[in-house]
């Protein structure tokens, strides 16, 4: 978030000492534990903001997984504006249904009920969603071979991956330690979540 300009060391500590000030702390006004970033998507009058011209982040929440179904949502957002023509004419919300959600989760988490219905859904309404495990090895002081069947999320995931002429989704294993091969691995996996597929198609009912 530093990086990107979304965050500053000022609002990093004001978050960590909980200043409900919204200058200082934009994110949750003092509410959320540190590193719980959020873009505002309204605009003071209570406006939508112009979300196509911003980086936008969905907060992280303190019960673990539960981004997960947020991220099925926004996902499948997207490919509503895609899809559904009536969509089209907001221009100010949705590239056309270009954008990717890209989700991150640590590998402990991947044990909450809450992930495996978010894999599933993704993998029947095949959104552009992209999850980023982090896998370090531990939940807090928890292995992983206490954890994950197997212990491994990638390969407990295998039945979910997509086959020829099926659903499901793309797996992949990177080196953690290995920043430039993991910008390549994603920019791949970016791009085949914004491939147009269309198992199911919407349609807006009045
Ligand atoms: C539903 C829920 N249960 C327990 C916790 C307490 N808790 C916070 S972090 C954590 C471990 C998370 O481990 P992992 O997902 O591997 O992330 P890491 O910190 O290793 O990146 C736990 C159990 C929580 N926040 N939410
Ligand atoms: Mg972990």
């Amino acid at each position: 978030m530093f990086a990107i300009g979304e965050s500053n060391p000022l609002q990093y500590f004001a978050q960590l000492y909980a200043d409900p000030d919204p200058q200082r702390e934009p994110f949750s006004h003092g509410r959320q534990m540190n590193c719980h970033y959020t873009s505002r998507n309204t605009l003071p009058d209570g406006e939508w903001a112009n979300l196509v011209e911003i980086k936008n982040t969905g907060t992280d929440m303190s019960s673990t997984a539960s981004q997960m179904p947020r991220a099925v949502g926004l996902a499948l957002a997207s490919k509503l504006f895609r899809e559904v023509n009536e969509l089209k004419q907001f221009k100010h919300l949705s590239n056309n249904g270009n954008e990717v959600c890209f989700c991150t989760i640590g590998d402990a988490s991947t044990s909450e009920g809450h992930f495996w219905e978010a894999v599933n859904a993704a993998g029947v309404l095949q959104v552009p969603l992209v999850i980023f495990v982090w896998d370090d090895g531990y939940g807090i002081s928890v292995p992983r071979e206490y954890q994950t069947t197997k212990g491994s999320i990638s390969k407990a995931l295998k039945g979910f991956e997509k086959e020829e002429g099926t659903n499901g989704f793309y797996i992949a294993a990177l080196k953690g330690w290995d920043y430039m091969s993991m910008v390549e691995v994603f920019n791949e996996g970016i791009s085949l979540a914004r491939k147009p597929i269309h198992p199911l198609s919407f349609t807006l009912k009045s």
